[in-house]
């Protein structure tokens, strides 16, 4: 038997091992959210935007998707285009990726972000015939057996061109699998879809199984997906070079920290000489061996600073 999605999250505490994914109000608390999100591995925040955003970044970015080629594998696709570098293509889709409840969102989610920062950026079209997907973790692209709990990224999913539907390839989740560490086969009774509608939003973490889905309809899917993650990892889309520095002078600082031109504590992404690499494109930024003192210092140097626990938590 499957359990209708329910809207607000209200299911009887008993009943919560079955596949469900909750939508939540886009007034309802991040903290909530973000309950939601560690116990089930994903939640759908309902009516987040207005279309015309999507309009916008749809209007801005369509010409690269009718120049998009098709993945050559399954886990690309072989009837899905891609499309990235959104960060410096499309002023709509830097709205989408820097919007405050994104932000927290994320804030509360990724374990030690030490500066939360934009792994990818993707617009994903999944043409009629398209076929499922392989069920993935998305933290699997680093080689590191993060442990339960742990959660080194997180995504989000914006459709983009039409609400998602089971029929036109709505995003699969296994609910709960990001408790359950590896898996290699999945029951059907297990796996949802994301169905919602545009202006929603579906996030879930890296450690959960989830995949694309079959379009079944006539008509291309398509859906902005962005990820964030820990500020200490190597990036999925390489900020640096998916943004031109022609583009990148002239966008927000915060947003460019948040692109890797950050240095989220003592050591990690100094520019030359130890400088700041926002000094790239902001002079005043470029002194070398100039570190924050008022950063935090990960390294326990002196013995007795435990590197895993936030300062403000020691
Ligand atoms: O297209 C989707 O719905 C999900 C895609 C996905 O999970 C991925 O490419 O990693
Ligand atoms: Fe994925």
């Amino acid at each position: 038997m499957r359990l209708p999605t329910t809207h607000g999250c209200v299911l009887p505490r008993k009943v919560l091992f079955m596949p469900n994914l909750c939508h939540v109000s886009a007034g309802t608390p991040v903290e909530e959210i973000a309950r939601v999100i560690h116990r089930d591995g994903a939640v759908i925040v309902d009516d987040v935007v207005e279309p015309a955003l999507l309009d916008r970044l749809r209007a801005e970015m369509q010409p690269f998707i009718d120049a998009a080629s098709y993945g050559n594998s399954t886990i690309s696709g072989r009837a899905t285009r891609r499309i990235g570098g959104l960060a410096g293509r499309s002023s709509a889709a830097r709205d989408l990726m820097t919007h405050s409840l994104v932000r927290t969102v994320m804030q509360h989610v990724i374990t030690h972000p030490v500066g939360l920062q934009l792994s990818n950026t993707e617009i994903i079209t999944i043409d009629p015939g398209e076929v499922h997907q392989p069920l993935h973790r998305d933290q699997d692209i680093w080689p590191f057996p993060f442990p339960p709990g742990y959660e080194p990224l997180c995504s989000m999913m914006w459709p983009l061109n039409t609400d998602f539907t089971i029929q036109n390839g709505a995003t699969r989740v296994v609910p709960g699998s990001h408790k359950t560490g590896f898996r290699s086969s999945f029951r059907d009774e297990e796996i949802v879809q994301a169905e919602m509608t545009r202006g929603s939003v579906l996030f879930w973490t890296g450690s959960v199984y989830h995949s694309g889905a079959a379009n079944k309809s006539a008509t291309p899917r398509q859906g902005v997906m962005v990820s964030y993650s820990a500020g200490w990892l190597r990036q999925e889309e390489n900020q640096y070079l998916a943004v031109p520095h022609e583009i990148a002078r002239e966008l927000d600082d915060d947003l460019l920290r948040m692109m890797g031109y950050e240095r989220p504590n003592h050591s990690i992404g100094n520019g030359i000489d130890r400088s700041h690499p926002l000094g790239i494109f902001r002079p005043e930024l470029a002194k070398p061996n100039q570190n924050d003192r008022s950063l935090p210092n990960y390294f326990p140097y002196a013995g007795d600073v435990d590197p895993l626990v936030p300062a403000s938590q020691a």
